[in-house]
């Protein structure tokens, strides 16, 4: 099987398990925030982040469909900080995939709602006791790595120090904190999730920790570059954004071309330190060379 079948069957398994646990939520939860949620988590994003988990604990184990409900944790987090970036005090974005944003269709209240509810939500969908065969020890390690990369360490103070550079000249190695911890730092965090979950010894934690820098950091590189590439009709969002705002972006401090020329750089790194991991290693390479040629 290629790797665009291996991608959209994960993509769909990962829709499916988004779909349980909405069918889990049915009922339970007051009616807006669960609209809220549902419309938020199957509005039609790419799936990496939950891809990446499956794609890193299938490096140990061969029924990588029970690590989806981790995947589903890691996605939810993920929908949190995409409604909390599109807010009118962040990013203030009407649209996201295509569609209206969580705020924009159900209110601001709600969406924070949503978001604070999804956020919590994925450490109870990571912690819950199953009978899959991963131990608590590897629960808890996945669940630390998480919160290292979406709170203050992470993900938040990346968003802040966005925030602050907004509008003023930076440095190119500033741009790589904000990257590394914005987006960079879920994205690591989810490979080292899945290997964890998988049983990983530390050598590989820290071959994969290395890997996901690199292709965490590429990713929003080509990021910035498709918001001055691309279209509205291909990105699903309003695109030229990023200068409007004197947004901190790898582009406007180097320029496109050294900054398509860094992202290949950084997969190429991000490869090589797959070596190890031989055959089992090429759909993890084969996921890097994607975050360099999406169209969004
Ligand atoms: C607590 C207010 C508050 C904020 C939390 C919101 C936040 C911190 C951080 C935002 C981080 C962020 C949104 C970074 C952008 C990352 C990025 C490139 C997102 C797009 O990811 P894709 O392309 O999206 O994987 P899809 O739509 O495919 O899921």
């Amino acid at each position: 099987m290629g790797i665009q079948n291996y991608l959209s069957e994960m993509r769909d398994a990962v829709d499916g398990a988004v779909r349980d646990l909405l069918h889990e939520y049915e009922e339970k939860i007051p009616l807006r925030l669960f609209k809220a949620i549902e419309y938020s988590l199957t509005a039609g994003g790419k799936r990496l982040r939950p891809i990446l988990l499956l794609s890193s604990f299938s490096l140990y184990r061969d029924d990588w469909k029970s690590a989806l409900p981790y995947g589903v944790s890691i996605e939810c987090v993920h929908t949190y900080s995409l409604i909390h970036d599109d807010l009118p005090a962040m990013d203030d974005d009407d649209y996201r995939r295509g569609v209206p944003t969580c705020h924009r269709t159900f209110g601001e209240d709600v969406a924070i709602l949503a978001g604070d509810a999804l956020l919590t939500e994925a450490f109870r969908i990571l912690l819950v006791d199953r009978d899959d065969g991963i131990v608590p020890y590897s629960k808890i390690a996945a669940a630390r790595e998480l919160a290292w990369a979406a709170g203050a360490e992470g993900m938040v103070g990346g968003q802040i120090l966005d925030l602050e550079a907004t509008g003023r000249k930076i440095t190119e190695g500033e741009v790589i904190k904000i990257h590394s911890l914005k987006t960079g730092a879920l994205i690591r965090a989810s490979i080292l999730a899945g290997a964890h979950l998988g049983g990983a010894a530390a050598e590989d934690i820290s071959l994969l920790s290395e890997y996901g820098k690199n292709v965490g950091l590429a990713f929003q590189i080509v990021d910035d570059i498709l918001d001055v590439t691309s279209s509205f009709s291909e990105m699903g969002k309003k695109t030229g954004k990023d200068l409007d705002m004197g947004k901190a972006t790898y582009p406007s401090v180097v320029g496109t071309v050294k900054a398509r020329k860094e992202a290949e750089s950084l997969v190429g790194k991000a490869k090589n330190s797959l070596s190890s991991f031989g055959e089992k290693g090429t759909f993890l390479a084969g996921v890097a060379d994607l975050c360099l040629t999406r169209r969004n």
